[in-house]
This record gives structure tokens, C-alpha cells and sequence, in this order.
């Protein structure tokens, strides 16, 4: 592998100027070409990012140019066509949340990331906030005991539509772009989860899918765990985009509270601890602690390249949270309590 690797980001929307900005923050990586279904769009990102190459297909991109990864932030729809492109090519690929629109179609990706042989990441960026890296050190130092509660409380009455106006239409909506999220934070936290209950509500008028969630986790260590989303909250402020909630353990309680703050109850008293945000220049209020957290999910993306190991969400890994997600589907239109280790199976 060379010095610096050379990538390429296709689709560049809303979400990817987060992700040009980011890969500009590291200095070992070079974003060589970037690749727009609307060339405008593409050369925006070309211009504003000083990026050599503009690309308008796919398929010219990977036929032209020679890569060492692929940054993919389009919308779950377009994945399995353009992973699909990406390891016929052997190009190691960086993908955004969510996976694919069912679990069937995430287990296809990855059978065919195993087939190629090229590695597959997931980009699922919530426990790389430092807010959520904080919280696993504290739980690594052992300080709360054996966990037994945690509840994670994501609620915003902020106007999602106007950046992402396709989140109107879709009819897996609220677990599939928030839930996924606080999913894959409950199995970093607490483990992994052997039954699934939940509930899903559609508050607002005029949209296709669910817009607020509450789902009930067992975690196979023995905690449980309550995930609460909306986008129908109102309240001023409004916390967007801030994770909230607390944990419990048989020795403390972790309370992750308003900006960042987490309250440490032990067994030495109560003690507050702010979280720092990185400073970046190009970072901004209220996306801040989401945009710090791009630029750590995509340097774990290349230590990963470069040491050869697997991802923290490789494709693989990324199976156990989508299963999670197919079960909180299955279980709000049952009614009943799902078991999502009869889901995953092996990729097809
Ligand atoms: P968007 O529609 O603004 O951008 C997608 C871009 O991809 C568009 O410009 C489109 O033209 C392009 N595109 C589609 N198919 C293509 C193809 N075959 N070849 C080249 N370009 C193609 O979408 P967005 O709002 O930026 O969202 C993208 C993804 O990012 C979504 O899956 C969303 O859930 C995710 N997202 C993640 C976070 C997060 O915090 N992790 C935040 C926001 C959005
Ligand atoms: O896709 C997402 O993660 C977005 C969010 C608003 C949470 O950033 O919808």
C-alpha cells in the first residue's frame, strides 16, 4: 500500500459533504475522483475539495481509475449495485448507513464481499462519537459493575425533510435511519441481544413510514435495554442530535446527559464529565459531534486497510445490528417478541 491511499467517493449529496470534509482531515489519504449521477453535483465537490477527477458512472470510475478504497454515501437503494462494481474491481469499500433495505439484501453484500475477498465496512458512525468512546472506557474500567439497565433517548422535532427529502417516502423509516444507529450503540454498549420487542408509531401526516420507535432489547450478559427515537418530539431546545439516557450497573449509574456531559455515580460520589468536541474548523452546531465523528469512523476505516484487520462494523459484524433492526420490524408488525439469532444465519 502506498503512503498515502488514494480513494474515490461516490454519490456526492447532503450527507457527503461531511465525508469530503473528513477525508480532507487526513492527511495519509488522497480523494483522487469523485463520482455524481448529477455531474453538477460532482463537480461542486470536485471544485470544493480541489479533487482531480470528475465521474458520472460507476462503472467509467472503476474502469479508469486504480484505487485503494471507495467511499460509498448514497442512499441504501443504489448499495448492492454499486458494492457489487466496487469488488468486481477488488476495491476496498467504506459504505454508508443504512446497509441495504432488508436483511436479505445486506447478507447478499457481504457474501459477495467474502467472495471477492475485499474487505467491507460499514459506515455506521455513532460509537465513533467521542461522546460514546468516553462511555465505553468508563464501562471498560469497570466502575458500574455488571450492567443491568441502559436506556438510549433520541428525540428531535427538527425539519429531517428538507436535507433528506426522500425520508418522506420511505415505509422503513424511523428504526431505519435513527434506530439503526442507537441498535448498533446497544450491542457496542451492553452486547448482544437475544429478543427484541417493539412498538412503532406514524405521528405525522403525509409521510409513508414510522416516525417515532420505542424498542425493548435483552442482552445475552444480562442487561436490558430501552432504544426511544421520534422525529415528532417538540421541545425547546430541541436536542438534535444528541443521544441521551443513562446506564446502570451493579455497582453505579452512568448518566449521559444534555452537551456532552456524562455523570459518573459510584462507589467515590458523583463526578461530571464533559466531553470535549475536536475543534474542527468546518464543523458546526448543532451537527458538530456527528461531523467529529465521520472523521473517526473513516480513520478506523484506513488503520483497519492498513493493518489488515476487520472493522469494528465490518459488512459481517453490521449482520448482528441490521438482524436487530429486520426483528424490531418484524416485532412492531406482530405484536409479539422476536428472536433475531433465528434471523442472521450465514450470508447467502
Ligand atoms: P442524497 O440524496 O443527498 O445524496 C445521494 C447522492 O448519491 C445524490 O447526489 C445522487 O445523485 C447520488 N447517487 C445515487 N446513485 C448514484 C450512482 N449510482 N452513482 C453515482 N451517484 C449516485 O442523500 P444523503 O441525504 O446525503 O444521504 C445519503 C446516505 O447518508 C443515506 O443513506 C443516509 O441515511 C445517510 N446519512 C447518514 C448520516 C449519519 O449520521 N451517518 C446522516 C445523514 C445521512
Ligand atoms: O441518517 C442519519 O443518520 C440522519 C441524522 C439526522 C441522524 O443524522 O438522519
Amino acid at each position: 500500500m502506498t503512503a498515502r491511499l488514494k480513494g474515490a467517493v461516490i454519490g456526492c449529496g447532503f450527507f457527503a459533504q461531511n465525508h469530503l470534509y473528513g477525508w480532507a482531515d487526513l492527511d495519509d489519504v488522497e480523494i483522487v475522483a469523485v463520482c455524481d449521477l448529477d455531474e453538477a453535483k460532482a463537480r461542486l465537490a470536485a471544485e470544493r475539495f480541489g479533487i482531480a477527477r470528475v465521474y458520472t458512472s460507476a462503472e467509467t470510475l472503476f474502469a479508469t481509475e486504480a484505487l485503494d478504497f471507495v467511499d460509498i454515501p448514497t442512499t441504501m437503494e443504489t448499495h448492492e449495485a454499486l458494492t457489487a462494481l466496487a469488488f468486481a474491481h477488488g476495491v476496498p469499500v467504506i459504505l454508508q448507513k443504512p446497509f441495504a433495505p432488508d436483511l436479505d439484501g445486506c447478507r447478499r453484500i457481504v457474501a459477495a464481499a467474502e467472495a471477492a475477498n475485499v474487505p467491507l465496512m460499514i459506515h455506521e458512525d455513532f460509537r465513533f462519537q467521542n461522546l460514546f468512546r468516553t462511555v465505553r472506557q468508563i464501562l471498560d474500567s469497570g466502575e458500574l459493575g455488571r450492567l443491568t439497565f441502559g436506556r438510549l433517548s433520541w428525540r428531535t422535532g427538527i425539519d429531517v425533510y428538507s436535507n433528506q427529502p426522500y425520508l418522506v417516502h420511505v415505509e422503513r423509516f424511523m428504526i431505519m435511519d435513527v434506530g439503526i444507529h442507537l441498535l448498533d450503540l446497544a450491542r457496542f454498549l451492553f452486547g448482544e441481544a437475544n429478543s427484541v420487542f417493539c412498538r412503532t408509531q406514524q405521528i405525522r401526516e403525509g409521510i409513508a413510514g414510522e416516525d417515532a420507535a420505542t424498542i425493548l432489547l435483552s442482552h445475552e450478559q444480562g442487561a436490558t435495554s430501552v432504544l426511544d427515537f421520534s422525529y415528532a418530539t417538540k421541545r425547546d431546545p430541541d436536542p438534535f442530535p444528541q443521544t441521551l439516557g443513562e446506564i446502570e450497573g451493579t455497582e453505579g449509574t452512568l448518566v449521559i446527559g444534555a452537551d456532552q456531559v456524562l455523570t459518573v455515580h459510584g462507589k467515590g460520589g458523583t463526578r461530571p464529565i464533559p466531553v470535549p468536541q475536536d475543534g474542527r474548523a468546518w464543523t458546526s452546531a448543532p451537527w458538530t459531534q456527528i461531523q467529529d465523528s465521520v472523521v473517526h469512523t473513516q480513520r478506523h476505516f484506513i488503520d483497519s486497510l492498513r493493518r489488515g484487520t476487520e472493522p469494528a462494523t465490518s459488512g459481517r459484524d453490521s449482520l448482528a445490528t441490521y438482524a436487530l433492526l429486520e426483528a424490531a420490524y418484524l416485532s412492531a408488525a406482530s405484536g409479539r417478541l422476536i428472536h433475531p439469532d433465528r434471523l442472521v444465519g450465514d450470508p447467502a
